[in-house]
């Protein structure tokens, strides 16, 4: 074939950073591969990326602006479009306020680079404090943990995967979601050789997944209750005396604390309420306090519950205690070229919590959001500071946060809103106007959070593959664009002007980094493995680790009286327990209009325990309904005990059945949504994150 091109760029769907080598011709893809040669994957890929041509040749997608009509959507022009939407919102503003405007950032925002630079000068224009992202319905836990314990909410420590000797994972399923808060393509690969080099993991979720089939330990648990193991774990090192200072001893306060707290929960004590038993925990805590080298890595499945700032405080704490901190081996602060944690030490932005709290339930404040499951309260309850108009960019809320129906509901009463996405789906149909951008392969890229959070060091820019058509416009044009008519100011810059700057003024100026030297080196380039970096590292301010701070403290108090509660908990109406899952096809709730991630099997089922489904008489793949506080769902069921007795799954990102969404392939195949039965009242009210795994729920035969 004649004039085939290749294309070297890294796959911007999750947070892997895959680096993808793909041979083209015109406009068409001939294939797309696993890059051998980029310095961090090495040839990883998984089928997501593949599908990216789907994306780019999805009829479906939006190219132009479009408006809400009685006569249906119709195209308009860019700049009435930009005019309409800047002159609404201020007419909103000045007739009920500033806070009038609310405004929901969704995940694809920090996949990419002109999102991530300027979105925010856009939303910041708007003056509102009613802001809401995906974080809360995700990672807030982790950002709470890392601002109280580091002093930087985005000071993540990372676990150094290729050196370990034992990993402990919990409420993570790399090998299918490929990794979070922790970019480490082929993450699967890099499990392995803990094995070869003769470590080992171990995995607790209540799932036996594809993660733990290849661990070398496997533990059930039972959702929403792993602060009660970690305090365990930590309670068994001090009692045996295995905990260590070592290098660490002179930047932490607090160990005495956390000493004595621990004393409070032996695993004979935790153990029937968690559902491990005492021997496991203790031999547990023992080998990962010998081992070599340790790290925990605790993600989703315990971010997302009742207590998941006090988890991800533990994991901390126990990765701390036993020495495996700021050191090879163990949970690592990473140090990229752009380094968006350094820069704080310039403009003193190191993230906030609770400085203010929400209009109606009084949720805490994080860096200038508020919890997502507290917007459709904030939209529904009319007062002061009622939201009246909504900006959701790259944002699917309808179906990724809970009681995503009530929030539909609220988006259909609201005075103006407007999307800026690349599809009509469950929550852009409720937009007047949809303001859609290019996407993928149109787009340049570079990964300003998941190089922040790589196992480690690395730097690589993606060039546009498809130049974009002459009426389609970036997402950065798009907020430029409103940023003008909004402030009357021009932002001149473009996101490769603003990547050369900081990577020419980052923390590896001296090597040269530049968009020049990223060009020349299209497969990345390597700045090598973590460093410890203590204490300059550290933003508190005594520069040492606070290992008991008082919020967590706290915190406790309520754990103590849940504890209780737990042991006598309503199993009469609602008897289960539901946790979502994630499939290697599937990409939050967007990316089931593509062809090639959908055939196959119906991936949308509720996976039940045969013994549970034998007490309710069901049989496999029978319709049920399935019922909690919220809502009522229908779905047909996969019996497999792979799922822990008491405990049914159903994956997130589903539910394609509303009428005035155009996604042909995925209303086909549309499943149901989860969060119609997630309750908007169940968080951890510690961070304000969303408590899926403590959903319960009832099953019934479909008569
Ligand atoms: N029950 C339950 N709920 C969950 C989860 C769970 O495990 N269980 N997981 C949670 C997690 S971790 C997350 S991150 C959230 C995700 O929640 P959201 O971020 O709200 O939802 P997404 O499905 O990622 O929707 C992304 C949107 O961005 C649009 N989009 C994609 N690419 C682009 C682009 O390049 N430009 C623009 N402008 N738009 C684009 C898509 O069309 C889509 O509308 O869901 C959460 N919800
Ligand atoms: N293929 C694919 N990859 C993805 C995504 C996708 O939608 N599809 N989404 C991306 C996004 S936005 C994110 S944030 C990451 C998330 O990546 P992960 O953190 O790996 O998330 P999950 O795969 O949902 O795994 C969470 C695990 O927690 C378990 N779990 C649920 N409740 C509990 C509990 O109470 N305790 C314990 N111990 N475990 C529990 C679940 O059974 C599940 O196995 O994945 C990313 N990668
Ligand atoms: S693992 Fe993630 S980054 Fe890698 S190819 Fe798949 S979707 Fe893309
Ligand atoms: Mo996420």
């Amino acid at each position: 074939m004649e004039n085939i091109k290749t294309h070297y760029r890294t796959c911007n769907l999750c947070e892997a950073m895959c680096g993808l080598e793909i041979k083209y011709q015109k406009n068409e893809i001939v294939s797309i591969k696993g890059d051998k040669k980029d310095i961090f994957s090495k040839g990883h890929i998984c089928p997501k990326a593949v599908a990216l041509q789907d994306l780019y040749h999805d009829k479906d997608r939006l190219k132009t602006p479009v408006k809400r009509t009685d006569k249906g959507w119709e195209k308009i022009s860019w700049n009435d479009a930009f005019d309409e939407v800047a002159s609404k919102l201020k007419t909103i503003q000045k007739k009920y306020g500033n806070n009038a405007v609310g405004t929901y950032r969704g995940n694809p925002n920090v996949h990419n680079l002109g999102m991530m630079l300027f979105g925010t000068p856009f939303i910041q224009s708007l003056q509102t404090q009613q802001k809401y992202t995906a974080t809360s319905v995700d990672q807030l836990p982790h950002h709470i943990a890392s601002l109280k314990m580091f002093g930087h909410h985005m000071l993540i420590p990372i676990p150094d995967i290729d050196h370990t000797d034992f990993m402990l994972i919990i409420g993570a399923n790399p090998a299918i979601s490929n990794g979070s808060l922790m970019t480490a393509p082929g993450f699967t690969n890099r499990l392995k050789a803990i094995q070869k080099r003769g470590g080992e993991f171990v995995v607790i979720d209540p799932r036996y997944t594809e993660t733990a089939k290849i661990a070398n330990q496997y533990l059930t648990i039972k959702p929403g209750k792993d602060a009660l193991l970690l305090l365990a774990l930590i309670h068994v090192i001090f009692e045996k005396n295995l905990d260590t200072k070592k290098h660490l001893e002179p930047h932490i306060n607090g160990w005495n604390t956390i000493k004595n707290i621990a004393k409070d929960y032996s695993p004979e004590k935790v153990s029937t309420s968690i559902g491990i038993n005492t021997e496991k925990i203790k031999t547990l805590a023992i080998s990962f306090a010998n081992a070599k080298t340790a790290v925990c890595y605790g993600r989703l499945g315990v971010s997302t519950q009742e207590f998941g700032g006090t988890c991800q405080w533990l994991i901390n704490v126990l990765n701390i205690i036993t020495g495996n901190f700021d050191k090879k081996g163990g949970a690592m602060f990473t140090l990229p070229a752009v380094d968006l944690v350094g820069m704080a030490v310039k403009t003193g932005k190191t993230g906030s919590f609770d400085r203010y709290k929400s209009r109606v339930k009084k949720l805490p404040e994080y860096s200038g959001e508020f919890p997502v499951a507290t917007l459709a309260d904030e939209i529904l309850t009319k007062g002061d500071g009622q939201i009246k108009a909504m900006v959701a960019i790259a944002g699917n809320p309808v179906l990724s946060t809970p009681n995503g129906k009530q929030l539909a509901k609220a988006f259909e009463q609201l005075e103006f809103m407007v999307a800026i996405d690349i599809y009509i789906n469950e929550t852009t149909q409720y937009a007047d106007i949809i303001l859609p951008s290019t996407t993928g392969l149109e787009t340049s890229h570079y990964d300003l959070a998941f190089h922040q959070l790589a196992v480690r060091n690395t730097s690589k820019y993606s060039p546009i593959l498809f130049e974009k058509e002459n009426d389609q416009k970036h997402d950065w044009e798009i907020f430029n664009a409103l940023f003008k008519r909004i402030t009357g100011k021009e932002n001149q810059a473009t996101p490769e002007i603003m990547l050369d700057f900081m990577l020419k003024s980052g923390p590896y100026k001296e090597n040269d980094l530049s968009m020049k030297t990223l060009i020349e080196n299209p497969h990345g380039v390597d700045l090598g493995a973590l460093q410890p970096s203590l204490p300059n590292r550290l933003f508190t301010k005594d520069k040492k680790i606070d290992l008991a701070p008082t919020i967590f403290l706290e915190d406790l108090k309520r754990l103590k009286k849940q504890f209780y509660l737990w042991a006598n908990e309503d199993k009469l109406n609602f008897p289960l327990t539901l946790i979502g899952r994630r499939h290697l096809r599937s990409n939050n709730s967007w990316m089931h209009n593509s062809i090639r991630l959908t055939k196959g099997n119906k991936r949308c089922t509720l996976l039940i325990n045969h013994k549970d489904a034998e007490k309710l008489n069901i049989k496999n793949q029978q319709k049920v309904t399935v019922t909690s506080n919220i809502g009522s769902i229908v779905i047909p069921v996969e019996i497999n005990d792979e799922i822990m007795q008491g405990v049914v799954s159903i994956p997130h990102g589903w539910g394609h059945h509303y009428k005035n969404i155009k996604m042909e392939i995925a209303q086909k195949n549309a499943g149901v949504s989860i969060n119609d039965l997630t309750d908007a009242n169940r968080i951890d009210k510690l961070t304000g994150n969303a408590d899926f795994s403590g959903t319960k729920v009832k099953i019934e035969r479909l008569s």
